[in-house]
């Protein structure tokens, strides 16, 4: 029997391969016979071979594809399939190309600290940047306060109680989170009752904007059948620059990000019209990455070589109406016991920005009111 009447069987298959954005990806496998009719696929697709992109080589019984200057659109399931006069076969592998990283971060806690430490706000009536976490129940808010505090702490900080999982808010009083120590860390959060889904449950739209506004005192408790009426004894009626917020911080779970919709999603933007109406800045921190992200779960540091973090935070982009660049996706400690310095870095990398953009805000409406009077 001549060679070509052998059945085509692989020798060796194609194997996965992931790569770095701009590598040279190199796919290969040996068959079992040679003077072989090959055909490559991508995605179930005859291949397009593209000139200085794809070299397809057969060196007897030896079969390549090259795949130059990998780039997300190489991505995809490549198969080869062989062919003779006694039959055919075919293997196949995936194609992966890492995102270079998109966005840096320093990961090296102290010169941030350190910077934070020393932070000098633009008006020195204002004792303490404020700043508001507003989101749905369970989306971590009481957390970021304990994962800061814990950065500041230099231990692990659980005051502000964060709660297992569940519909209603764990968080029912305005409470507010120092973390200055002495004059340092001139930085305060508050914490609020997060936003249900039902109508007439969490948060009530109006106590939110009342907090940017600096209305509400400290321990007002919220209730989801009425706002803060100015009448209470919880009512400041002429707040100062130092009460009101200086930034609006939306909280959204990234591994949640599919169940916000509707009705939540209208209330998320009539309060982030207040805050622009009144010039506040507005980010999100999107928690709960190691939820969301088996890479980012495995490493911290690949958060921003991640695509699916990429992808949800276009997503909440999207959805909320907020810019990329005002999205940070951060983790927050919640079954470790000890510190780590990554958890550190991302949240002090975003820490850094905002707390410069709501100083820009307090020195503009220090300015305002210099002009006023
Ligand atoms: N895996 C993981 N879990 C988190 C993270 N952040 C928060 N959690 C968990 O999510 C749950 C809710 O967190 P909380 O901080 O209580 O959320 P909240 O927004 O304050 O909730 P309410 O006060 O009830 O509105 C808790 O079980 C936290 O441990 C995170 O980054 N990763
Ligand atoms: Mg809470």
């Amino acid at each position: 029997m001549g060679l070509s009447q052998i059945k085509p069987e692989f020798v060796t298959v194609l194997a996965e391969k992931q790569v770095k954005s701009g590598q040279t990806v190199r796919l290969e496998c040996e068959a079992n016979t040679e003077a072989l009719i090959t055909m490559w696929e991508k995605n179930n697709q005859r291949l397009e071979c593209v000139e200085g992109k794809h070299k397809i080589t057969q060196d007897v019984k030896r079969c390549t594809l090259e795949i130059a200057n990998a780039q997300e659109g190489d991505e995809g399931n490549y198969k080869l399939n062989l062919r003779n006069k006694a039959g055919s076969a075919s293997c196949s592998a995936m194609v992966t190309v890492e995102l270079n990283e998109w966005r840096t971060v320093e990961w090296k806690q102290m010169p941030m600290i350190e910077n934070l430490r020393t932070f000098k706000i633009g008006d020195d009536k204002v004792s303490e940047l404020r700043f508001l976490l507003y989101g749905p129940v369970g989306a971590g808010k009481s957390s970021v306060i304990n994962t800061i505090k814990s950065i500041f702490e230099r231990r692990q900080f659980i005051n502000c109680l964060a709660a297992a999982e569940s519909s209603k808010s764990h968080t029912i009083y305005y409470e507010k989170y120092s973390m200055a120590q002495g004059k340092f860390f001139p930085f305060a959060f508050n914490d609020i009752m997060g936003v249900e889904k039902e109508k007439c449950e969490g948060v009530l739209t109006d106590d939110i904007i009342s907090a940017l506004k600096g209305h509400v005192k400290e321990d007002y408790q919220f209730f989801s059948t009425h706002p803060l009426s100015k009448d209470s004894t919880y009512y400041l009626t002429n707040p100062s620059l130092s009460d009101m917020t200086h930034c609006l911080v939306n909280v959204i779970p990234a591994d949640k990000l599919a169940l916000i919709k509707g009705d939540f999603i209208g209330k998320m933007k009539v309060v982030r019209q207040a805050a622009s109406r009144m010039g506040m800045p507005q980010v999100v921190f999107l928690t709960r990455v190691d939820r969301a992200c088996p890479m980012t779960k495995a490493n911290l540091r690949d958060v921003y070589k991640s695509k699916k973090m990429r992808n949800k935070i276009h997503e909440c982009s999207n959805i909320l109406g907020v810019p990329i660049n005002c999205i940070f996706p951060v983790a927050n400690y919640h079954d470790e016991t000890g510190i780590n310095e990554d958890i550190n870095c991302l949240m002090l990398d975003a820490l850094t920005k905002i707390v410069d953009w709501a100083n820009d805000y307090v020195v503009k409406c220090s300015n305002k009111q210099v002009h006023v009077e």
